[in-house]
């Protein structure tokens, strides 16, 4: 594998089915604040088209015609987050089939890894404690989330971020991905991409993927070189 010197994972659906836990955050913060808003799996799988929480709430907003302001939506982001950490704190969540091998054979053959992700650093990190039990920068040698670019997914600046951080250009690396928002990134930023779609996106249009697998497990990471 001469020519690769990088994995760059998404989180959300790619590294594990987080995005249950996301509804039930959000459902959580949305009951505490009496607000009178509750997303079902229906609503949600529209909603996620829009990538990032905040995004997604305003997104919400807007379809009913009202609602609270940014502001406040900001603070109820807030609300959200500490109940997706607490979530992911209460243990029983497990990576997606081949994640945690890919990982360990990517670090044995020397690569550098990465994640590309919507969401929090804070998230991240809740989330490899969760599945390895350890800090986000022990697994990963960069970590590139969402608020940290003016733009989030499909547009390419969080693997562009992800990149200028590994100091690699998009040739040196391989992108993992579960939605087509996340191939647009990915690709917008000049990377192959693979995909495993997950429950929320099953079903998109992956085009522009080099590959779309059910999951990871046997990845073969001799044949991206
Ligand atoms: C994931 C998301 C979300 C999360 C983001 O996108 O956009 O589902 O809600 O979490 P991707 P925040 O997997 O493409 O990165 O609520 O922290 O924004
Ligand atoms: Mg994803």
């Amino acid at each position: 594998m001469s020519g690769l010197a990088a994995l760059i994972f998404d989180v959300d659906g790619t590294l594990a089915e987080t995005e249950e836990a996301h509804r039930a955050a959000f459902n959580a913060a949305f009951a505490a604040a009496g607000l009178g808003w509750h997303w079902s799996m229906a609503d949600y799988g529209r909603l996620l088209t829009t990538t990032g929480g905040k995004e997604r709430m305003a997104r919400w907003r807007e379809e009913r015609g009202s609602g609270p302001s940014d502001a406040t939506i900001a603070a109820l982001h807030g609300e959200k987050t500490a109940r997706y950490a607490a979530l992911m704190a209460g243990g029983g969540l497990m990576a997606r089939p081949g994640v945690l091998a890919l990982v360990a054979a990517g670090r044995a053959a020397g690569l550098r890894l990465a994640v590309a992700t919507t969401t929090s650093p804070g998230n991240v990190e809740a989330l490899t404690q969760a599945l390895w039990g350890r800090a986000a920068g022990d697994v990963f040698d960069v970590v590139a989330a969402g608020d940290e670019v003016a733009a989030k997914k499909p547009a390419p600046d969080v693997y562009a971020l992800a990149l200028r951080r590994l100091g690699l250009p998009a040739a040196a690396a391989l992108a993992f991905e579960d939605s087509r928002n996340g191939v647009l990134s990915a690709r917008a930023a000049g990377l192959r991409v693979v995909v495993t779609p997950s429950a929320y996106t099953a079903g998109e249009d992956f085009a522009g993927a080099s590959e779309v697998l059910a999951d990871l497990t046997g990845f073969d990471l001799a044949r991206w070189g």
